[in-house]
């Protein structure tokens, strides 16, 4: 990452509450007390929403990419968009946190901060994006995904699980059910939720379904001979999403590798020391959002200076990086695949 990004970044960090707090008082004050429409809960909502904002905006400068903050900020208009709330009181929280950030932070360095902000306030001249449903998309195993789906949402998990067995006795690969039929699921899930249709608790459930359906097509596994080679996967720390890590694991293991899951939100030290007790010839680091990047970064840099020369190669994937194919190298990896298919082939050219 960039030193001048980094620094910016850190400043944020440091003054994560009171920035976060000066901006919501500033938009208050414009409101004359008024709550606003983005956070009707209550103070503690806008100011959370606003911290989580400026740690995206840190994310965006650390990297140099200030697209992080720009989508972040287009996700929370499709959001309200879809619950058929304005999006002007969020355009308003930007300009009180641009002028927060002038006022608060030196001239010399609050640049990056400031045109990333003004990236994403442009946007608002546009309708908010919107947020296309995969059962609209014309997907290959379109009747199965809705079938499952639909088991899954009515909480019938033994016919979630019987729909998934006989995929595979059909003779669809255990990738392509996994990446073809399993992945676009949990999207449609997350689309459902960030709709407002979908409660925290059924997702909860869904995807506890669509675990226990990973776990049952892992005893339809067939691995190859063993190469004799070690993978660590993990989701960066302060990422709770791992269900993409189990996808992986089973790739790695059929193509021979041993591959060892050491969980979600792992702690930079805990994985650098694991790469030295178990050996690995390669790391996978899960990223899932924006403001896990940078962690994502100290847990590389952290292996690197641990291992030294004898650090294993780090390859990351996830969805920041599929929006934007370069960010892997501004988080210092060794390279970035798209999917588990690909993160093989990839792990072969930097480890095999
Ligand atoms: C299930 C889920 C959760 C569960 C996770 C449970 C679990 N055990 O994993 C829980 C409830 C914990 C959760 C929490 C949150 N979530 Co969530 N979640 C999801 C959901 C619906 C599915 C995730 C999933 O399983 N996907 C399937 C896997 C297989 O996909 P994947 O991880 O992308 O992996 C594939 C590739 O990316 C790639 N890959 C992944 N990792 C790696 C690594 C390497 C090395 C390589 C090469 C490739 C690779 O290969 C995989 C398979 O081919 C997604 C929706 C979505 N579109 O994914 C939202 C989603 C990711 N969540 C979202 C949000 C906002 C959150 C929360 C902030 C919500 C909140 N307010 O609390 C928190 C954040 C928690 C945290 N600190 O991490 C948003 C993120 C939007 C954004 N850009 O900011 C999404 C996109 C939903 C949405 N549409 O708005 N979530």
């Amino acid at each position: 990452m960039n030193q001048k990004g980094r620094h910016l970044a850190q400043l944020l960090d440091s003054g994560l509450g009171a920035l976060a707090a000066g901006a919501v008082m500033r938009e208050r004050e414009q409101l004359n007390g008024a709550a606003s429409a983005f956070s009707p809960g209550s103070f503690d909502d806008l100011l959370g929403d606003t911290e989580n904002r400026i740690l995206n905006l840190a994310a965006a400068v650390a990297t140099g990419f200030p697209e992080i903050f720009v989508d972040q900020v287009q996700w929370s208009r499709c959001c309200l968009d879809h619950r058929h709330l304005s999006d002007e009181h969020l355009a308003l929280n930007l300009i009180c946190l641009k002028e927060e950030l002038q006022e608060a932070l030196p001239s010399e360095v609050q640049g990056p901060a400031v045109e990333a902000l003004d990236m994403a306030l442009a946007c608002f001249t546009s309708p908010a994006p919107t947020l296309p449903s995969i059962l609209d998309c014309d997907l290959d195993h379109m009747p199965r995904i809705r079938q499952l789906l639909l088991a899954i949402l009515e909480a019938r998990r033994s016919d979630a699980h019987r729909i998934v067995l006989e995929a595979a006795d059909s003779g669809l690969s255990l990738s392509t059910i996994q990446t073809e039929i399993l992945c676009p699921l949990q999207g449609e899930l997350g689309v459902m939720w960030q709709r407002g249709e979908l409660g925290i608790h059924e997702e909860h459930l869904a995807s506890g379904v669509v675990k226990e359906c990973l776990t049952l097509l892992r005893g339809q596994m067939r691995p190859k001979l063993t190469r004799g080679k070690t993978v660590l996967i993990c989701s960066a720390k302060g990422n709770l999403h791992d269900i993409g890590t189990q996808i992986l694991a089973d790739h790695f293991e059929m193509d021979g590798w041993q591959a060892l899951r050491l969980g979600a939100n792992l702690p930079s030290n805990d994985l650098a020391k694991a790469t030295l007790d178990f050996e690995a010839d390669l790391v996978a680091l899960s990223v899932t959002m924006g403001i896990h990047l940078r962690d994502s970064a100290n847990m590389i840099e952290r292996v690197r200076e641990f291992r030294a020369e004898e650090a294993p190669p780090i390859l990351v994937g996830g969805p920041p990086f599929s929006k934007l194919p370069e960010l892997w190298r501004a988080i210092g990896a060794d390279g970035y695949a798209l999917d588990a298919p690909s993160a093989v082939r990839k792990a072969e050219e930097l480890a095999g």
